[in-house]
């Protein structure tokens, strides 16, 4: 494996002798175990920071913006996605070319505490939390138990696994009905069913056990009374080595379909300036509870009377991260890598503060109409929008051909406003300025969702999509120059060209 020869980047001012004195503590060459945009967004951190960087990449991804803004590249494999996951081919690497630590991003080995542990016997610092609050929070029915203990709201449920139907019919029957069944290792809603009826129950918890042993390796399943039509609430937490935590507000991640996100925003239409404090502090409890160190983020639901309920931890950065830095105007990569690296946090909850609003929209290759099918292909035309208030996280460009591999997610599109209605005036703008040929994406159908009067008034949860059928009649976007090859080609075959 060679080091990739084609950064033209400049290094002129790494190591000088004034950038290096405060940054004394710092890492010096951090190996970036993911790619696409968040590898780009880590790559941009450690610029910030005049840390060295390293990619690792596939075949399939060698032309990726990523391999050639880091500072050294290193093929992995085989195959497109096995070096991602390949622990001991990571850490040999990070070993050989001298990096000092790793960063996982999200996905791939970002909450695998197997590799946090094989790091940190390696000597290598993993930017992330330590091995055993990441096994932890891997565990959902730990999680609750933990929540418990420190006196957090959980939704009504069973307290440990239920590995007995009549254990599992016998908390539905004193709860009611409805009632969700959930996998303790789950994760993107598999092994989650709602069930309404003891026949239902019965019949979906060996399903939804087997789901989860294929998915997770972990066949473990609980019971939680269902909250109808909640809003899905997460609080951002930081917290470092000298038992220092705080939290940067919450984004509401309600606008889903069947769990992926599409639109994250902070902060919540909803809560209120006291319900704000209750439950970051409630989220910052939890954390405390573990000696969290590193970023991560406390999920809860909030019903439709206004209570809350601690439902999970992701113990990593997350991709709606955008929305927080935009109100708080903290870089959250930079704090993990400063806290990775022993420093404590530069500032106090008392110096946090939210402003105005912020929205992230999910720009994907795929196409709503059908089923949210990835659309692959080369991008023939790219153009993002710019302007005041708008923040692209990207990874592509025109003549990037999109590897059918992995998520579709080709840029993070982020605004932010002074209100409300100003921030959703400026999506709907920059989502008309942008231009992204070749690919079906997302785009179409997130302009009509700016234009919705119900989104539009800050009326939304987790139903918003399934209750708004009519979004998906959006107009395809026929920009003038699609037009102009059209006419063009059609004058030609017209004229026998
Ligand atoms: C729930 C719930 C209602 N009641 N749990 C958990 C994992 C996360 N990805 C979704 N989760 C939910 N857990 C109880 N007890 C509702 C959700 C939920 C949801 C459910 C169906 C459709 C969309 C949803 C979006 C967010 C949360």
């Amino acid at each position: 494996m060679l080091p990739y020869a084609g950064s033209t980047q400049a290094c002129t001012i790494r190591n000088t002798a004034d950038l290096q004195g405060s940054n004394r503590m710092m890492f010096k060459k951090i190996l970036v175990a993911n790619r696409g945009e968040i590898a780009m967004r880590i790559i941009r951190a450690c610029r910030e920071l005049n840390i060295a960087t390293a990619a690792i990449y596939s075949e399939a991804d060698s032309t990726g913006i990523y391999v050639k803004k880091a500072d050294e590249a290193y093929l992995v494999g085989p195959g497109p996605v096995r070096g991602f996951l390949d622990m001991q081919q990571i850490v040999d690497i990070a070993l050989r070319i001298g990096a000092d630590a790793i960063h996982p991003g999200y996905g791939f080995l970002s909450e695998n505490a197997q590799f946090a542990q094989l790091c940190q016997v390696s000597g290598i610092t993993f930017i992330g939390p330590s091995p055993q609050v990441i096994n932890l929070m891997g565990s959902k029915v730990k999680a609750r138990e933990l929540a418990k203990k420190v006196g957090v709201p959980i939704v009504p449920g069973t307290d440990e696994a239920v590995m007995r139907i009549e254990d599992a019919l016998a908390f539905a029957r004193s709860a009611g009905y409805p009632v969700m069944i959930k996998a303790s290792a789950g994760g993107g809603g598999r092994g989650l069913r709602v069930v309404r009826t003891d026949q239902e129950l019965r019949s979906n918890m060996e399903t939804s056990a087997r789901e989860a042993l294929a998915a997770f390796g972990d066949g473990s399943i609980f019971i939680e009374k269902y909250v109808e039509r909640p809003h899905h609430i997460e609080f951002q937490i930081l917290g470092d080595r000298h038992g220092n935590v705080i939290h940067l507000g919450e984004r509401d991640c309600s606008v889903q379909r069947r769990h992926q996100k599409l639109i994250e925003i902070a902060p919540s239409l909803i809560l209120t300036p006291q319900l704000r404090r209750e439950m970051g502090e409630a989220a910052a409890t939890i954390a405390r509870a573990v000696d969290y160190d590193n970023a991560g983020t406390v999920e809860f639901l909030l019903d439709q009377e206004g209570r809350y309920y601690f439902i999970e931890m992701n113990p990593r950065i997350q991709v709606e991260h955008t929305v927080t830095e935009q109100i708080t105007a903290v870089d959250i990569v930079r704090s993990q890598i400063s806290i990775a690296a022993g420093l404590p946090l530069e500032f106090k909850q008392e110096d946090v503060t939210l402003q105005g609003h912020a929205i992230q929209c999910r720009i994907n290759a795929e196409d709503p109409r059908s089923n949210f099918r990835p659309s692959t292909g080369t991008i023939t035309a790219y153009l993002s929008p710019g302007g005041i208030g708008v923040r692209i996280d990207g990874a592509v460009y025109k003549d990037y051909a999109v590897p059918p591999y992995y998520d579709a997610l080709l840029a993070k599109l982020t605004v932010r406003g002074r209100t409300w209605d100003e921030t959703v005036s400026r999506m709907h703008r920059s989502l008309e300025e942008y231009v992204l040929r070749g690919v079906k994406t997302t785009i179409p159908f997130l302009k009509k969702i700016m234009e919705e009067p119900d989104f539009r008034a800050g009326r939304f949860d987790t139903s918003y999509l399934e209750t708004h059928p009519n979004l998906f009649a959006y107009d395809d976007n026929y920009e003038p120059e699609d037009l102009v090859v059209a006419i063009s080609a059609a004058i030609a075959s017209y004229e026998g060209l």
